[in-house]
């Protein structure tokens, strides 16, 4: 190379990097629900405490970068509907006040599903078990009252939660060994009767294991062909920092576009931590050794790990893009670090730190990889 090409092509390298930093830095200040306008809307799991205002750093950051929320517990069985005759709509009702006074659109999670679902649901008056046609009544109620009361009001919901196992059975829950495998199908209609215009999913987690993507797409072509109302596949997205692979979260999308129903990714978050399978049952009160083993980042995450994160998330994010006219919408399962059920999950108490947001709220590597994979890098 010659002394003027030396001279000029470093010249426009060092012109190239300065601009790249500028254009990352300019969409560093960004919202993300900006940046991936054209393709899917952005939004995260809203708690009780950000949803009454007492979580400001949360709350700066909901306004500023997501265009929808999904409450993390209030609209569940036991939280919306304790008791028998009782319904507790209050802080679904406070968080619409916010979320339609910002243009947030809210979704619904959960209509059923086999925890956090109270003992009686499944009991008649007097204790009894109960039969198929009454719990069919039961839930037509239940799905009536919460659907109708926000009809119009709530975008979508996810009508199922996680009724197959991973092998691709129907999991044995109550509402499958009570009513039979079409509770699936009831649900959505009892669901699409309350709010003919409300999208409506079935949502699950895993569903990159062949058996249970291949288990969810046949739901999904049945209800299709029997006529019962089905608008999309949520994929939860509770993945590791290592697995699964690209692939395989890439083979879960594709065949549901091929359905021609939506994919939304439901519970975004991505786990640093280590998650040994054999060891999930131990009792770790009494192991201390194996409780600092599986919780090695108290102090914070150290800087070749923030950077693995960011790498994954930047990699997610990048397939996402290749797949927009498949996916309607991304959202996360919390804002930061400081408030996501991985810090209480196998066991409560770890510090973990799964989210593109740090503990004080400030964005982490991951947040710009982000950035950087929906400004097409
Ligand atoms: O994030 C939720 C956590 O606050 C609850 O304690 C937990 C109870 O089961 O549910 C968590 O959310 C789950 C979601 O509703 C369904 N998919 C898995 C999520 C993480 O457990």
């Amino acid at each position: 190379m010659s002394g003027f090409s030396r001279i000029f092509s470093s010249t426009v390298f060092t012109w190239l990097a300065v601009w790249s930093v500028v254009v990352a830095s300019d969409r560093r200040d960004m919202p993300l629900r900006t940046l991936a306008a054209d393709r899917f809307l952005i939004g995260a799991a809203i708690n009780v405490p950000q949803a009454e205002g007492r979580d400001a750093v949360a709350m700066n950051l909901i306004s500023r970068h997501f265009n929808t929320v999904t409450p993390e517990n209030i609209l569940k069985w036991e939280k919306v509907h304790p008791e028998p005759e009782r319904y507790d709509f209050g802080p679904v009702d406070r968080l619409l006040e916010v979320t339609e006074s910002q243009g947030i659109l809210l979704i619904g999670h959960t209509l059923v599903w086999h925890q956090q679902t109270p003992r009686w649901v499944f009991k008649s008056a007097s204790g009894e078990p109960m039969d198929r046609d009454a719990l069919l009544e039961r839930l037509r109620a239940h799905i009536t009252a919460v659907v109708g009361r926000y009809k119009g009001r709530i975008g979508g919901w996810d009508v199922v939660n996680e009724a197959f196992e991973d092998d691709g059975t129907v999991r044995k829950t109550p509402w499958s060994q009570i009513i039979g495998e079409d509770f699936i199908a009831k649900a959505f209609e009892f669901a699409h009767q309350a709010d003919p215009d409300a999208e409506l999913y079935y949502n699950d987690y895993n569903l990159w294991k062949p058996a249970k993507r291949d288990a969810a797409a046949r739901l999904v072509r049945q209800l299709l062909d029997r006529g019962v109302p089905v608008d999309g596949i949520g994929e939860q997205g509770h993945w590791l920092i290592n697995d699964p692979p690209l692939d395989l979260i890439e083979a879960a999308i594709v065949p549901f576009g091929k359905l021609g129903v939506k994919v939304v990714i439901t519970e975004l978050d991505v786990d640093p931590l280590p998650r040994p399978r054999e060891l999930m049952g131990a009792d770790l009160s009494k192991r201390p050794e194996l409780r600092q083993s599986l919780d090695p980042y108290r102090e914070g995450l150290p800087d070749a790990v923030q950077q693995e994160l960011a790498q994954r998330y930047g990699d997610i994010f990048r397939l996402f893009v290749k797949h927009a006219d498949k996916i309607a919408r991304v959202t996360f399962w919390a804002v930061t670090d400081a408030n996501t059920w991985l810090n209480n999950f196998p066991f409560r108490g770890r510090t973990n730190h799964p989210m593109l947001w740090d503990r004080e709220g400030k964005p982490k590597p991951a947040f710009d990889a982000v950035i950087k994979a929906l400004s097409g890098k």
